[in-house]
């Protein structure tokens, strides 16, 4: 069975994890859980890149001298902030470390061999926020626009190229052969110019005594590694290169690696060439017709503001978004991922703000979805002696939904998913799906059909109907529960509970025995319902 990979960048430890940081991981999170529920084995990795000027600038600023002692400390506060989001089973990588070492090594001298790594002289202006060399067309008025508060540095030195260059060609066949590769299209075209006129030959490496971190040149230890050119190696790291040639067998190339739209020329561009070059000396990189085997496809998102502002450490407007979910009591993390998936269209630039996330919590959980499940529960409880009612006749009327409306609602689901937009996937969950007759199968329009079939005065003369209007809701509560477990595995778990199910033996079952009609059990016990969308705290 092949394994489905997908990955997040590597994060930088100058600072703590953010909003921006939080919103790849999740969407990287939820893809995992998407897969694994239908099926897939799954490699998600995360991790940090530990090799890079700007960690220890910010270690200076803190004051701090003991370099080891910073990054173990920063590795531990980026996993702790991923454990308290409930990432589900990943591995997550720290370029300082040994494996990671042995694989930049074997990756370079695979490249020298195959003669794309050469010495030259340089000289150019350096930027240490983008970690990059800037052309002069980069520049304006002597800065970086992306940093304008740092210097840029004036740096003359023989160092290590990589020849860039000679892969332009087969990149731009790439684009064209597998436009699937640099996705959404806009990022397509974008990246395509850049390599047709400025993908150059560029430095990688840097001397060793002008940095403090760095993987050394094999059998020149005079120089240190570029960091670009080691974090992308992250992703064989991970998979077993170098250290398990079987695993690595199995699992690269990567399905997907998800980024933000600011490093893909590093990710469209550099890294498929460093693959192409690598791959001609070295086997373990290559498919079975002697081609490098490239990632499947890299997924550029946009970057979002908050309250229209760039999220910046000088404003000071970085959100902590285990602190924000803390606003939104036991299922606040689920909460949040939720608003992260829904509220930006994937792909697309985003803004960021409180009052919409309260709005969506207000409208969209309590009021819609929560509301739904705890009247469905409550009324069931009551009428039926505390159980799931059976459901006797079968006059459509009464039923609102069923296995059709189930299979519509998935197949939906997965295509939006499939295509990472989950915003779009979420929206069909709210708003429903037509089968072809006027009825649309969503939690919206739910809530409606309690209104119009009114079980709470039918239960006073037509107790078949009530029961079949009930079972319909609740089944449907639970089909949609499980749609949702990718964005907010909680609240499945929660929703799951609350119909008198174990959550953990439910999800033995494959996703085809899960979202169908019927899973329910007639006179099964309904435990006392509790609030899963609490109204906020005034204040
Ligand atoms: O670039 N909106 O690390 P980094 C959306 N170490 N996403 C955002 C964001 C925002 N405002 N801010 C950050 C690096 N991100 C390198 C990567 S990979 C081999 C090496 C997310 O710490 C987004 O995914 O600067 C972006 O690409 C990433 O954080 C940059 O993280």
């Amino acid at each position: 069975m092949k394994t489905f990979f997908v990955t997040t960048p590597i994060y930088y430890v100058n600072d703590r994890p953010h909003i921006g940081h939080a919103y790849t991981t999740v969407v990287a999170d939820a893809m995992a859980r998407f897969r694994r529920l239908r099926g897939d084995r799954v490699l998600f990795s995360t991790g940090v890149d530990e090799n890079s000027q700007k960690n220890v600038k910010a270690m200076t600023k803190a004051g701090e001298t003991d370099l080891n002692a910073y990054l173990d400390r920063m590795a531990e506060a980026w996993k702790t902030t991923w454990s308290s989001f409930g990432l589900s089973d990943h591995a997550f990588i720290r370029t300082t470390s040994a494996e990671h070492r042995a694989a930049v090594e074997r990756f370079w001298k695979a490249a020298m061999e195959s003669g794309d790594i050469y010495q030259a002289e340089y000289e150019g202006l350096y930027c240490t926020g983008c970690e990059a060399f800037k052309t002069e067309t980069e520049v304006q008025d002597g800065r970086c626009p992306l940093h304008p508060n740092a210097e840029l540095q004036s740096i003359t030195e023989r160092n290590y190229f990589f020849r860039a260059s000679s892969y332009r060609d087969a990149l731009l066949k790439l684009y064209e052969d597998r436009p699937e590769f640099v996705m959404p299209d806009a990022r397509r075209n974008e990246i395509r110019n850049y390599v047709k006129d400025h993908f150059a030959d560029f430095s990688v490496s840097r001397e060793a005594k002008s940095l403090e971190v760095g993987i050394p040149v094999p059998g020149d230890e005079s120089q240190r590694i570029y960091v670009w050119f080691d974090a992308l190696i992250n992703y064989v790291t991970v998979a077993g290169y170098g250290t398990d040639d079987a695993a690595f067998a199995d699992i690269w190339p990567a399905d997907l690696h998800l980024v933000g739209k600011d490093i893909i020329k590093f990710h469209c561009a550099l890294w498929p060439a460093m693959l192409m070059s690598a791959a001609k000396h070295d086997a373990a990189l290559r498919d079975v017709d002697g081609n490098a085997k490239l990632p499947r496809r890299v997924f550029a998102h946009g970057f979002f503001t908050i309250d229209g502002q760039k999220i910046s450490k000088s404003l000071g407007n970085a959100i902590d978004p285990v602190e924000l979910a803390k606003g939104y009591g036991d299922v606040g993390i689920d909460v949040l991922r939720y608003f992260l998936l829904r509220d930006i269209p994937f792909g697309e630039d985003g803004d960021f703000s409180r009052e919409r996330l309260k709005e969506r919590y207000v409208h969209d959980l309590a009021n819609t979805f929560g509301n739904l499940l705890n009247r469905s529960v409550a009324m069931s409880r009551k009428y039926f002696d505390g159980k799931v009612p059976h459901a006797i006749s079968h006059e459509p009327a009464y039923t609102f939904a069923d296995e059709r409306g189930v299979e519509a609602l998935r197949k939906a689901f997965d295509a939006h998913a499939d295509a990472l937009r989950f915003d779009l996937a979420l929206e069909t969950l709210w708003n429903g799906i037509g089968t072809g007759d006027e009825r649309r199968f969503g939690l919206l329009q739910a809530n409606k059909f309690i209104e119009d079939t009114k079980p709470f005065q039918l239960a006073k003369t037509d107790m078949d109907a009530t029961g079949v209007i009930l079972y319909s809701l609740l089944e449907y509560c639970r089909n949609v529960a499980w749609l949702i477990e990718p964005v907010m595995p909680t609240v499945t778990r929660r929703i799951v509970e609350q119909l008198g199910q174990s959550f953990d033996e439910e999800r033995t079952k494959d996703i085809d025995a899960l979202v169908s009609w019927g899973g329910l059990r007639p006179g099964s016990a309904l435990p006392e319902p509790s609030i899963l969308f609490p109204p906020l705290d005034r204040g």
